[in-house]
């Protein structure tokens, strides 16, 4: 097996497995190539069952949206594209402006108002992307910007657009180039559906080129409220504090779907307590920030090893989408607020003493 070591990007590493062009310029920001760190604390050593997290919230602007975006933007450019536009609860917003930045082509981002963590929107807005905000949610936003590519001269950049799967899929490249074989399981968080579709047509096509012999079972994690998946339809006002993934009408549906049946894995959902907890424990225990979507997989896992679907001797990666700091406000409204005390430091002794009993 050939260990890809170079940096310069998802198009530079597997250029040759991708479905592109070959005189297409890769529109880049040295995006892929993030860690995958073994979680101790989630681990299961009794049981021989190791966790890794694969830590997409290290790529460039903080989520796996970059893998995707570069091919997307790429493709755009490469085709003379003068604009772009997408829907997002946040990061493709936030991915999109960044590479549609690089190539020098305008980016329309449409939001739901008030629904979108604030560091995404500072992204969104410190990239230049004309930001869009309408009254409803996700889905709306994405009926409406569906329409656009007929209506003006504008490319799609959602997962609907093939060359974002493409770019996405080299996540599960990469979990077996730094495993050394496929995971038995693959947790992630599943909102438009995107990922898990890609993700899965990456070991695929390991598979198929003998790069790996068994392939994971998907475990797809959606939030209780907006868990479209679990109740087998489309749902009209889906709900989460997980903003990122507040999405009812996932438009990989199918995809999605093949890909749980065909690992022979399944859908699951969380509720929002089990979520944040999750998502404390992986940065209380683990020194791994990640954003409430991105918990969702951690505390599926939890889930299901405790009701002992998880067999021993596995090994198990969780895939995080997003970093941490995306969500600031989420962080700080969990955790005691900072203690007080005079400028000349009376009291901090005490306090540390007195934690150290
Ligand atoms: C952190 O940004 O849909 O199932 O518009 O930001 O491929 O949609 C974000 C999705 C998981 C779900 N984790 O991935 C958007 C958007 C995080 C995310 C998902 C998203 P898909």
């Amino acid at each position: 097996m050939t260990v890809r070591t170079l940096n310069g990007g998802v198009i530079a590493a597997y250029r040759d497995r991708l479905s592109i062009p070959p005189d297409v310029e890769a529109i880049h920001i040295n995006e892929g190539n993030t860690p995958l760190v073994h979680l101790p604390a989630v681990s299961d050593r009794k049981r021989n069952i190791d966790v890794y997290a694969k830590c997409e919230g290290l790529n460039p602007t903080g989520s796996f949206k970059d893998r995707g975006m570069t091919v997307a933007l790429s493709i755009a450019s490469h085709n003379g594209s003068k604009a772009v536009i997408c829907a997002s609860t946040g990061n493709t917003s936030a991915s999109a402006a960044a590479y549609a930045a690089r190539a020098g082509i305008q980016a329309f981002v449409v939001i739901p108002a008030g629904k979108i963590s604030v560091g995404k929107l500072a992204q969104a807005m410190m990239h230049g992307a004309k930001v869009v905000q309408i009254g409803g949610n996700f889905d709306d936003a994405m009926d409406i910007v569906k329409r656009m590519p007929e209506e003006a001269e504008v490319t799609l950049v959602n997962s609907v657009n093939p060359f974002r799967l493409q770019g996405q899929k080299t996540a599960a490249f990469e979990v077996v180039d730094q495993l050394g074989c496929a995971p038995d399981y693959h947790f992630l968080p599943v909102g438009n559906a995107g990922n898990i579709s890609a993700y899965w047509m990456g070991y695929v096509e390991y598979g198929d080129a003998g790069i790996v012999g068994a392939k994971p079972r998907m475990v797809g994690c959606q939030a209780a409220r907006a868990a479209p998946f679990l109740v087998g339809a489309p749902i009209e006002e889906p709900e989460t504090i997980a903003t990122a993934i507040r999405i009812g009408n996932p438009q990989s549906w199918n995809l999605a779907n093949t890909a749980v049946i065909e690992s022979n894995g399944w859908f699951r959902s969380s509720d929002d307590e089990k979520i944040l907890t999750a998502q404390k424990l992986l940065a209380e225990r683990c020194g791994v920030f990640c954003e409430p979507a991105s918990a969702v997989s951690i505390a599926g896992f939890c889930d299901e090893i405790e009701k002992g679907n998880i067999q021993d001797n596995s090994v198990v990666v969780c895939t995080l989408t997003g970093h941490g700091l995306k969500d600031p406000e989420i962080a700080i409204s969990q955790s005691p607020e900072p203690i007080t005390i005079p400028k000349g430091g009376e009291g901090l002794r005490d306090l540390i003493l007195s934690s150290l009993d």
